[in-house]
């Protein structure tokens, strides 16, 4: 679906002012910021004349906690960061359910492998890797079976690719239900996967040239099963073992997923036991009952594979309070499943006028790009909103914009819409769709 194209007619409103183009330009405009930050005392507080108003801290005083023998780490006692499961639809069970990543905590692009969002159908099944495998079967020449062992013999590769849901977002299309940015937009991760390119076992096992879809199956109670097309398993999908470093969380499929990189999370699918090649889709309930999209002639697209460009603000986001008027970095998400980022715009004005922000290095492909815009608040009720660009020229559409081409009615999947935070006159920021 292509709404607008930059390089195609668009009729929305052009940036106002370019982004700073040199680095000295952005390291002049930190600068400012960080001036007129101080002049508000919106950063630190000066320090006294005395040196005694630098106390010594207890900690400086005796030694700290032993190492233990062997441990595996976990984070602070202050670090109160969770990720939650839904408080708009709260299901009665826990086995189909969700858990949201706070992304209005993350710093930088990399999610906590214990942060990172869950979605299961049946629950989290226990499996021990000793005894797992994975069939690679159908139209192949070579059905073939592989133990973990088997396949972390093969070199492997490690890339940065974020994982989204495609209900990410489905209670917010036209009603505010969500209060902060993990409840709206946390069905949302990015991590580093480390595992084998299925092309690499594909030519192992001999695809037959008339291939060319194939089925991937998981080990869960739900046996949940999807149709990929042979062309994206040959381009980038990965059997994937490795998260962030280490070896998959149970939440994300240990020991084995499929990872099939910018497409709605689904067809990434957790606990792989099973790989059917053939010349057709099945059809599975997650493609025919589910995961579909309304469309306005009343019949439902099937396969809406691709997770369209999108970003949002996660600074300042619903549920937080500005510390007053004054300077302000807002800083947020960008994403695209069908390339880079190439630009963001942001809008303080309820979307009459943008402005275009910073990326952060690293921006990769099908991963998430941090983006941030210098802003100062001057204390009345405002309206902020972000809008990605991709590496296609696809411009991220507002929900009025896809109502259009799509039938928004009821809990819809692929929600990419811009999405508005509003501020009011005292502080509060609350989310802004209607
Ligand atoms: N076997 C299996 N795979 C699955 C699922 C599942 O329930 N069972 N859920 C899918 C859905 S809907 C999503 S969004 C992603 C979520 O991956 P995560 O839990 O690692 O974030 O896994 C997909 N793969
Ligand atoms: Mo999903």
């Amino acid at each position: 679906m292509t709404l607008k194209r930059r390089d195609g007619p668009d009729t929305s409103a052009p940036p106002t002012s370019p982004a700073p183009t040199s680095t000295d330009t952005v390291v002049a405009q930190r600068r400012n910021f960080l001036r007129r930050g101080a002049a508000v005392a919106a950063g630190g507080v000066a320090l006294g004349a005395s040196a005694q108003t630098l106390e010594i801290p207890k900690s400086n005083l005796a030694a700290g906690r032993p190492m233990e023998a062997k441990a595996y780490g976990t984070p602070s006692r202050y670090y109160t960061v969770t990720r939650n499961r839904t408080d708009v639809l709260v299901n009665r069970q826990n086995f189909s359910d969700w858990s949201m990543t706070p992304l209005q905590h993350q710093h930088g692009i990399v999610t906590p492998n214990g942060l990172f969002f869950e979605r299961h159908h049946a629950g989290v099944p226990d499996i021990n890797p000793d005894e797992h495998r994975l069939v690679l079967h159908g139209m192949v020449r070579q059905p073939l079976v592989f133990t973990m062992s088997d396949l972390m013999r093969y070199p492997s590769v490690s890339k940065f690719y974020f994982l989204e849901c495609s209900g990410n977002g489905l209670t917010d299309w036209t009603r505010a239900a969500s209060t902060t940015v993990q409840q709206s937009h946390g069905l949302l991760s990015c991590g580093q996967w480390t595992g084998v390119p299925l092309s690499w076992l594909l030519e192992e096992a001999g695809v037959d040239p008339k291939a060319t879809w194939m089925l991937f199956e998981g080990a869960d109670g739900a046996g949940h099963t999807r149709s990929v097309p042979m062309k994206k398993a040959l381009a980038d999908v990965l059997i994937v073992y490795g998260q962030n470093g280490e070896m998959l969380r149970p939440e994300q499929g240990y020991p084995l997923r499929a990872f099939v990189p910018g497409w709605e999370g689904n067809v990434s699918v957790k606990w792989l036991r099973r790989i059917k090649v053939g010349d057709a889709p099945w059809n599975f309930r997650s493609e025919t009952a589910r995961y579909t999209d309304p469309m306005p002639d009343g019949k439902w697209r099937q396969f809406s594979f691709e997770m369209e460009a999108k970003s949002v603000i996660t600074n300042p986001s619903g549920g937080m309070r500005m510390a007053g008027p004054g300077p302000v970095e807002i800083q947020g998400f960008a994403w695209s499943g069908n390339g880079t980022i190439r630009a963001v715009d942001v809008s303080v004005d309820g979307g009459r006028n943008w402005q275009e922000a910073r990326l952060e290095e690293p921006v990769l492909d099908k991963c998430l790009t941090r983006f941030r815009f210098n802003w100062r608040w001057d204390g009345s009720p405002a309206q902020i909103a972000s809008r990605a660009v991709d590496s296609t020229g696809y411009v991220q559409p507002t929900v009025a914009d896809i109502a259009k081409v799509r039938a928004l009615t009821g809990f819809v999947q692929h929600h990419n819409g811009v999405f508005p935070w509003s501020i009011s006159a005292s502080g509060e920021v609350k989310n802004a769709i209607a």
